[in-house]
């Protein structure tokens, strides 16, 4: 199975670590962490011996790998992250919805094709009466990887973005986002999953504000018409295949490990538009989806054609067999689906409790005359602002605290006996955290692999728990060990808006390439002009081809020179600069990079880009290689000489 080998890499960590730590075994907690490899560790009450133990279970040595993935989101940044895990090492940041002046996402050809090709003419329209073709911010809360067969698959990432209401997908050979798509009709994308069972399959995405069904003008004070919107995209295409309609704001969202049901948390069933109206109804739901019946549905022709897409009347009281709606305490937050593939727990967020469902009685509850509330099997009280819940396979869930600012561990079999009538109590034990939890997650924890190793919970507020930084401070995240009965705090680490969420992925499961595919898709229209150009774009010539006051420069990149020194355009022309990285070795990244013109480019090995601008002003401007390539990096530098027109 994996190549995580927990006891033997940390055993080896240790005693790496302790080699020059030994002096330092009896001092601060933080500085023995801080030796252990850069996480800093912190308990309530770390006594120099508790921590040699905690740090036993944290890697690395120099030089020693992560036994996980961390893809971490990155909130109103809009950019995916990755981490070593549990080192918590930052490896790689991946632009999505945002700007990136390093690598020119949102700048060059091949981004912007990718932000631009799905997204609405709406879209289109308003942006361009911005005077902008793209969005220029994001807000990515969930992260989640493709599934086959209930566990993850390595393929690729699917992430949201609330703030403009697309879908993102990351190429996880490579790292990078390949598509961006708008969701039409819903607003503000929130909850995300991908289909567990056969595979992914289904990418589930929550709606979360509601608005008029038609958002033309034509409706507007006027709550009682708006409606919501689950949309469900196909992985592989990222097109989208169909809708339904629901009531209620769509919080998170997650689905069975057999591809039957989908399930959102739904607050505000009231559709109130003000806090006191929202917080009226002492219940909201869960809203299931039956993915089978929602397929014919759409085949039998039972849907409304909106914007393009199919949509299905889910709404409550249609009393149709697409959706139902479970009562559950107001304003519910988290959904997540058990590794035990059959218990759901909902977190009560306004209520203490959490509702656990069985999925295994879902199918009765698409009954006539079921009870809506007939697949509730536990409903603990837990403790305030539950928020979000990790797994560890073991039977054991861990949910989120916001308001008391800790950890609970508690038995989910236990939670289910107490409902029944049993006098037992399930709660295990809490731990504090710093502070206000929103999600956590355990390594391998939202599949049917979920392997009890480590837990982390990813803190709203630090406070005082670094040197101040000014009013805006960073969040704070925690390692917890859950490999023991009771749970130790092993690390603190201060992060950038703002994680919401991240998935902890086997090692053994992630295997990107070192160097680019020459034919990748990511520039197929670069290879389609060179074919028109007359170039071959994998037998390098450098060509300047004019075509009106269109300039297209061809060159390629070898450490330590771009293959043109200079290039000359006149003033006005709009020019495209292609630039093919010819270096095939790891690690090998170039750059373009255009002075004064607010050009930037990552070229990486074996890949071609490209960037178009308008040669402005005459005079002569420079361009580097932005990425620190070689001895000579600083040399690697050319001329755009620009003639005045004529
Ligand atoms: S949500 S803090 Cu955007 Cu994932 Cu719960
Ligand atoms: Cu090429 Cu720096």
């Amino acid at each position: 199975m994996s190549d995580v080998d927990k006891k033997g890499l940390s055993r080896r960590g240790f005693i790496g670590a302790s080699a020059t730590g030994a002096a330092l075994l009896g001092g601060t907690s933080g500085r023995l962490g801080l030796l252990a490899g850069g996480a800093v560790a912190a308990t309530a009450a770390g006594t120099g011996a508790a921590m040699a133990q905690a740090s036993d279970h944290l890697s690395p040595v120099p030089g020693e790998l992560d036994d996980y993935y961390g893809f971490w989101s990155s909130g109103q940044t809009g950019e995916l992250r990755i981490l070593g895990f549990p080192s918590m090492r930052e490896l790689m940041r991946v632009p999505v919805f945002n700007r990136c002046s390093a690598t020119g996402w949102g700048q060059t050809n091949e981004s912007l094709k990718i932000l631009t090709q799905d997204m609405m003419p709406q879209t289109k329209e308003y942006l361009a009466a911005q005077g902008k073709k793209v969005h220029d911010n994001g807000d990515l809360h969930h992260p989640h990887m493709s599934f086959t067969d209930g566990t993850y698959d390595g393929r690729f990432i699917f992430v949201n973005d609330k703030a403009n209401t697309r879908v993102a997908r990351v190429r996880c050979d490579v790292m990078k986002c390949d598509k961006i798509v708008d969701i039409p009709n819903a607003k503000a994308i929130h909850g995300l999953r991908p289909q567990k069972f056969p595979r992914t399959g289904y990418v589930f995405a929550n709606g979360e504000d509601e608005t008029p069904m038609v958002n033309d003008g034509s409706v507007l004070d006027e709550p009682e018409k708006y409606v919501n919107f689950f949309t469900a995209l196909d992985g592989d295409t990222m097109e989208i295949a169909w809708q339904v309609m629901v009531s209620g704001n769509l919080d998170n969202t997650d689905c069975d490990y057999q591809g039957k049901y989908a399930f959102s948390t739904s607050y505000n069933s009231e559709m109130g538009m003000t806090l006191p109206e929202m917080m009226e109804a002492e219940r909201d739901h869960a809203v299931v989806f039956n993915l089978a019946e929602i397929e014919a549905g759409i085949a039998a022709g039972d849907y409304i054609e909106l914007n393009g897409v199919k949509v299905i009347d889910g709404r409550k009281g249609q009393n149709k067999k697409y959706t139902r709606y479970i009562p559950v305490p107001n304003s519910p937050h988290g959904i997540n689906t058990a590794p035990d593939m059959k218990h759901v727990v909902i977190a009560g967020k306004l209520s203490p409790t959490c509702t656990v469902l069985d999925v295994t009685k879902l199918d009765a509850l698409f009954e006539e005359d079921a009870d809506p509330r007939s697949a509730v099997v536990a409903e603990p009280e837990l403790g305030l602002g539950p928020l979000h819940t990790a797994f560890d396979g073991k039977g054991f869930a861990y949910t989120t605290l916001f308001l008391d600012s800790q950890i609970v561990k508690w038995d989910i079999a236990k939670a289910v006996e107490a409902y029944a009538g049993a006098d037992v109590d399930p709660i295990v034990s809490k731990v504090d955290v710093h502070y206000q939890p929103g999600h956590n997650h355990t390594t391998m924890g939202e599949t049917k692999e979920a392997d009890g190793n480590w837990l982390i919970s990813l803190n709203k507020f630090s406070k005082d728990r670094f040197i101040n930084v000014g009013p805006l401070k960073p969040e704070n995240e925690q390692i917890i060990d859950i490999s023991t009965d009771d749970m130790k705090v092993v690390h603190d680490g201060p992060t950038f808006a703002e994680p919401h969420d991240v998935i902890l992925v086997r090692r053994d499961i992630v295997n990107p390439v070192d160097v680019w595919d020459r034919h990748d898709p990511m520039w197929a229209d670069a290879r389609a002009q060179a074919e028109i150009d007359g170039i071959d774009i994998d037998d390098w010539q450098d060509t300047v081809i004019r075509d009106g006051n269109k300039v297209r420069v061809w060159m390629s990149s070898q450490a330590p020179e771009f293959s043109l020194s200079s290039f000359t355009v006149k003033e006005g022309d709009e020019v495209t600069v292609y630039v093919t990285n010819l270096d095939d070795i790891d690690d090998l990244t170039h750059g373009f990079t255009l002075g004064n013109h607010g050009v930037a480019m990552e070229i990486g090995p074996q890949a071609t880009a490209s960037v178009t601008f308008i040669a402005a002003k005459p005079g002569v401007y420079w361009y580097y290689c932005q990425w620190f390539c070689h001895a000579l990096h600083m040399e690697m530098r050319g001329r755009m000489l620009v003639e005045p027109k004529a």
